[in-house]
């Protein structure tokens, strides 16, 4: 061990990181087959980097003038989190930004895809700034830019004001011009240091979790509450666009899409039938509007009622050309038809009932499925007007047990490696894809979930706020080194 490493170990380990010398690393990082291919395979200008969302890591939740979101009011409201836990703390990144980002250096990423809450830079969602929640993501990306990594900042990641939701949220059509004049204010406060933009993350997710089922915040159960949020998010997704363009012109626009592969349980009509109305919400539904073709509701008539909430001009509001499109998929679901839920008529067999040979499960449930993330990248590069996709997330959440100090997480570094063999797969069929980031960092506050899954690349102990780069990460910074 060189006396630089002795010293820089020993000032590590005290400031409680750990860091073994290389010699070691073939100690504890078992021998993981090679994957077979090389990150040059992937071309010198592919983009490689590590997803995370404001609520999930920053903690401070009502530090330095923030207000509250509905996540905070979420998680604090008995029975909406299964571990009980609130992410008023989640891994505190508002306080330990920097040695966060040290760490995704050090794995040898490019990208930091971090989301800006809402609530923290404008506390009651419009008017009054709250100067310091804009100055700490100004230190976020300067120091992201300090060190050489690029800042990729995801708008809206499912933490609406409360003062917001308290005017009626999404379902209300003024949240959409709140969300414009949000995106129009930190767009001019950040377009100077930061290129790369996306402008919400997955609204599928937030639309029908938080306002259908009522998994996620708000937690509503209704559909018609479900169709206006959607309107107004896909009103939001399309001018977040073209608010960010104005703004930012030399500006990278993109937004995100949560994407399943979906088969049905058996090639007979009534399961097809279902499996397309499934892919239709599941898949569709953001991105053919945006692509001037119009809600899927074809397909799902009981979603035809979205179009009551249309006002004059909508369906040329809903489009626009964005640069990129993200990506993210984790699984494939199994479909078969089903009188419940009603509307759906379908059913999403979840992966421990899947009648599938050897399957492998994670920690969410969700089967290990490579070849769904080739699928997807195939069937949304089809869609005209797409020009560059990025996998935005891609990960997997398993139990990690510390040993000696260590986490080693083979699962989780072979789910990597055998997804991102589809990713060049589909590279190689000719698909735009330009760029992975793995979700995610830091394991985090998994919303309704709580901290249980683990899908970090680094270990992070809660009740310590030590971090500890898993073997998935130390694979990560062998594989991207230049
Ligand atoms: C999502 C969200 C992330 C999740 C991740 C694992 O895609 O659902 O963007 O916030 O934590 O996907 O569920």
């Amino acid at each position: 061990m060189q006396r630089r490493d002795l010293l820089r170990t020993l000032a590590l380990t005290t400031a409680g990181l750990t860091v073994l010398p290389a010699f070691a690393k073939q100690n504890f990082m078992r021998d993981i087959a090679g994957p077979g291919y090389t990150r040059g395979d992937f071309g010198n200008d592919f983009l490689w980097g590590v997803a995370t969302a404001a609520y999930q890591i920053e903690g401070a939740w009502n530090v330095d003038g923030k207000g509250p979101s509905i996540w905070d009011t979420f998680s604090h409201t008995k029975g909406k989190i299964k571990t009980k836990e609130t992410g008023d703390m989640a891994c505190d990144f508002y306080h330990t930004y920097k040695s966060d980002i040290d760490l995704i250096k050090e794995m040898n990423m490019d990208v930091f895809r971090f989301s800006i809450a809402w609530s923290r830079v404008l506390p009651n969602g419009t008017g009054e700034k709250n100067q310091k929640g804009i100055d700490f993501y100004h230190n976020v990306i300067d120091y992201c830019l300090q060190v050489g990594v690029q800042p990729w900042i995801t708008l809206y990641h499912w933490d609406l004001p409360q003062a917001l939701q308290d005017k009626g949220g999404w379902p209300n059509r003024n949240t959409y011009t709140a969300f414009c004049e949000y995106a129009n204010m930190v767009t001019k406060e950040y377009g100077s240091k930061v290129k790369n933009w996306m402008v919400l993350n997955e609204p599928l997710a937030y639309t029908a979790l938080g306002h259908m089922i009522g998994m996620h915040a708000p937690g509503k159960k209704s559909v018609g509450k479900f169709l206006r949020a959607a309107h107004h998010t896909a009103l939001s997704q399309a001018e977040g666009g073209r608010i960010i363009r104005a703004n930012v012109p030399d500006a990278n626009v993109g937004t995100t899409f949560s994407c399943s592969d979906i088969d049905p349980l058996k090639e007979k009509p009534k399961h097809q039938r279902a499996a397309a109305r499934v892919d239709a919400l599941l898949n569709r539904f953001f991105i053919e509007p945006v692509l001037g073709m119009g809600y899927p509701v074809d397909t799902i008539p009981g979603f035809k009622g979205i179009k009551k909430h249309f006002e004059p001009g909508d369906e040329e509001k809903l489009k626009f050309d964005f640069d990129f499109i993200g990506i993210q998929n984790y699984t494939r679901e199994l479909v078969k038809a089903s009188i419940f839920p009603p509307v759906m008529w379908a059913w999403q067999i979840p992966a421990d009932k899947k009648p599938v040979e050897n399957i492998e499960i994670t920690d969410m449930n969700w089967e290990v499925y490579p070849e769904g993330i080739y699928n997807v990248l195939k069937k949304f590069a089809a869609y005209p007007g797409i020009k560059k996709i990025i996998v935005t997330e891609n990960g997997a959440a398993f139990t990690d047990t510390l040993v000696d100090g260590r986490v080693h997480d083979e699962k989780r570094t072979k789910f990597y490696q055998d997804y991102l063999a589809q990713v060049l797969r589909a590279k190689k069929d000719g698909v735009n894809v330009t760029g992975y980031y793995c979700w995610t960092l830091m394991d985090n506050f998994e919303w309704a979930e709580g901290t249980r899954p683990r899908f970090g690349l680094v270990y992070t102990d809660f009740t310590t706020q030590k971090r500890i780069i898993k073997d998935s990460g130390l694979w990560f910074k062998d594989f991207l080194r230049k």
